[in-house]
């Protein structure tokens, strides 16, 4: 984490979907609170923004990933220090749905990520005939997909700003910070993995 040494509390959130959906977007509002032309993320952009949680200043890291084909396969090496995940959906391509529902249960499959809160940004509502947060739910059959995890489904536009502020307030509240109870059980279960892991390499040398 790159918030270690650090005493004001923090967690890392990992914001991932299609390229074209919109996280640069979203980042750059959030941080700037404006609307800035992107270009398509080649690795990855990375602001820290504060909220305040529990009457407590908190500092999450917001790492945004490149959503292109050839980006995906590095979104596992950002799985293991993420305390919630942000999923954006480009609502308004209908198109390219299927994928878009393939690579976030290929995400959801990662053993780093069991447990960790799910935020779906249903973006580009202010485009004509976007689909509302309910027909995506539907769409990716969320309540099965996501059944055992705490997830929540935000309609918004990262251009225009539109359900923004919702999503951040939102996501502040799922996010689980060390001193949580949950994320204790986290860092058990990892502990617990890694342990595991490095005694089955022990064994094999
Ligand atoms: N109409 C509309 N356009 C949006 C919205 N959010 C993003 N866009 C546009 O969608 C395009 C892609 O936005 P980016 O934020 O670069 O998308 P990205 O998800 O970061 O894409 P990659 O970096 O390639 O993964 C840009 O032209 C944005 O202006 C929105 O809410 N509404
Ligand atoms: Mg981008």
């Amino acid at each position: 984490m790159g918030l270690r040494g650090s005493k004001q509390p923090g967690a890392q959130v990992l914001i991932l979907g299609l390229d074209n959906a919109g996280k640069s977007t979203l980042l750059y509002k959030l941080r700037h609170n404006a609307t800035v032309a992107t270009v398509p993320t080649i690795g990855f952009n990375v602001e820290m923004i504060e909220a305040r949680k529990n009457r407590k200043n908190v500092l999450l890291t917001m790492w945004d990933v490149g959503g292109q084909g050839q980006m995906r396969e590095h979104w596992s090496s950002f799985h293991s220090d993420a305390a919630a995940v942000v999923f954006v959906v480009d609502s308004s391509d209908r198109e390219r749905l299927q994928e878009a529902k393939r690579e976030l249960r290929r995400t959801l499959r990662s053993e780093q990520l069991l447990d960790k809160p799910l935020l779906i940004l249903a973006n580009k509502q202010d485009v004509n005939g976007a689909l509302t947060a309910t027909e995506l739910k539907d769409r990716f059959n969320l309540r099965k997909m996501c059944s055992g995890r705490d997830w929540f489904v935000q309609p918004c536009s990262a251009s225009t700003g539109f359900g923004v502020e919702e999503a951040f307030r939102q996501l502040v509240q799922m996010v689980r910070l060390p001193s949580e109870p949950g994320a204790m059980k986290d860092n058990i279960k990892e502990t617990v993995h890694y342990l595991r892991t490095n005694s089955s390499t022990g064994s094999t040398r």
